[in-house]
């Protein structure tokens, strides 16, 4: 195979990895308080975003370990 021709295969071949969109897990959408209807379950999504000791939706302003504690209990 010519040596141009294999490499216009390469770059045909690696052009739809390219083209990809990022990675859904990659994607970060942002959430507050107002997108949970009770603490305990802000709770729970701020634990799993790795709270307390990281908080990337800010959920815990005060930074006492319980997020959105505006919302009602259950
Ligand atoms: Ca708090």
């Amino acid at each position: 195979m010519p040596r141009t021709r294999r490499s216009v295969l390469l770059a045909l071949a690696a052009a739809p990895a390219l083209a990809l969109p990022a990675a859904p897990a990659l994607a970060f959408r942002d959430r507050d308080c107002g997108d949970f209807k009770t603490q305990r379950q802000a709770q729970r999504f701020f634990r799993r975003a790795g709270g307390p000791r990281e908080d990337p939706h800010r959920l815990d302003s005060d930074h006492d370990g319980k997020a959105c504690e505006d919302l009602p209990r259950r």
